[in-house]
């Protein structure tokens, strides 16, 4: 099997690995090992009995350049997580994300051509969405991520490391856009020519939270940035949102960022990459949804300044990742997983079409 001597360093045995997921950056596989035989019924004479269930994931490492710091900052908030979750008596279930360790107790592994391996528990019981179900489910996401936040605010924030430097840097995201644009080595500007002047006469959005942190007006605090719906997993009897994952992101950034990228993804009725924009609409019921949810649950730790500013997050997040997705076409998709072509300039299309309806209510 093409994963063994991987599996071998954790000491696991694999019935079975397939592909799994939608994310966009890591490639990431189911992993199912060989249990001690059952003796229930169903069980052929040479079926494997079914053991536990993992997530094994190949790092990105053309994204994330330095494994061991991503890796030392996923332990640190997990292990965080899971103190502060056990003193504050959570109930629910929340929980947080499990890093397994190899034999030699290493967070992630090698291989001899360079490629990197982590594994994480499978989280039974569970549910990930890639769109939602209605408000309510909505209301629990936005719990999901306050109660995340709320919980790291005291998390040491110069023990991380920044794992993708400028991440949520709009300005500079912008500029990188420009670049490509300028480079244009794929000749596709021409495809998205409307879209580039979309971004030039939106450029005040990029303005809106970046100008605020760098007057001072708005703090730091340690937040995911990667704030998908399909980075949180669901009971899946009570429909709570009992697990952030994703962790790869964990930056220093503004609690805008993380309530603006959640509305982005999850509060219109299609998907981030649909062609047909007739069909992109930003959902009032779900952003308010959302807010409700995310508010109550992280408590008192924002400023008032952030409260009211905090609804610029979806404008800047969604004004962000459409011109990041645009960088991208632009380039000749080397960034974000494609599977078919104009799928990255798709994505730019339906944020900017939703950025558009958004600021109607919004600004
Ligand atoms: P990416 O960075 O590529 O988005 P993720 O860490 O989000 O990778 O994982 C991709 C998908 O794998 C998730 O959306 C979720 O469906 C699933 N997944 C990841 N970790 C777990 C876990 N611990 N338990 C169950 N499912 C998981
Ligand atoms: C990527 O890894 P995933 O699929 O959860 C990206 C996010 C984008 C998102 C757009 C590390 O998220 O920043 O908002 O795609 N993650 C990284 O769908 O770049
Ligand atoms: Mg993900």
């Amino acid at each position: 099997m093409e994963f063994r001597d991987i599996l071998s360093e954790y000491g696991l045995d694999a019935v079975s690995i397939i592909p799994y997921g939608e994310g966009h950056i890591n490639t990431t596989y189911l992993v199912q090992t060989e249990g001690s035989r059952g003796t229930g019924a169903g069980y052929g004479e040479d079926a494997p009995a079914l053991g536990k269930r993992y997530i094994l994931q190949r790092i990105n490492t053309e994204t994330f350049r330095d494994p061991d710091g991503l890796m030392e900052n996923i332990c640190g908030v997990t292990s965080f997580l899971d103190q502060k979750i056990h003193v504050r008596g959570l109930q629910d279930g929340y929980r947080a994300m499990q890093v397994v360790r190899t034999g030699n107790g290493a967070s992630y592994c090698c291989r001899a051509d360079g490629s990197c391996y982590r594994i994480y528990a499978f989280e039974e019981g569970t549910i990930c969405r890639q769109s939602v179900t209605g408000p309510d489910e909505f209301r629990e996401a936005g719990a999901a991520f306050g109660m995340f936040q709320g919980l790291l605010a005291d998390y040491p924030a110069a023990s991380l490391h920044e794992t993708i430097p400028h991440f949520h840097d709009t300005p500079v995201r912008y500029d990188a856009l420009m670049r490509a644009a300028d480079q244009d080595p794929l000749d596709r500007r021409k495809e998205a020519w409307k879209e580039l002047c979309f971004v030039k006469d939106n450029c005040s959005i990029g303005h809106l939270l970046a100008d605020r942190l760098r007057e001072g007006t708005l703090p730091l605090r340690v937040t995911h940035n990667d704030t998908k719906l399909n980075n949180i997993l669901f009971d899946a009897v009570t429909g709570k949102g009992v697990c952030v994952i994703d962790l790869d992101t964990v930056m220093p950034g503004l609690a805008a960022h993380d309530f603006g990228d959640a509305i982005r993804f999850a509060a219109n009725d299609c998907a981030e990459d649909e062609p047909d924009q007739s069909r992109v609409h930003f959902c009032e019921k779900l952003y308010e949804a959302f807010a409700e949810g995310y508010l109550s649950a992280i408590g008192e730790a924002l400023t008032k300044e952030e409260i009211r500013t905090i609804p610029y997050g979806a404008l800047v997040m969604t004004y962000e990742c459409g011109m990041r997705f645009l960088t991208d076409y632009l380039s000749g998709d080397t960034y974000f997983h494609i599977s078919r072509p104009g799928q990255n300039l798709d994505r730019a299309r339906t944020q900017f079409t939703l950025l558009s309806q958004m600021k109607e209510v919004i600004l």
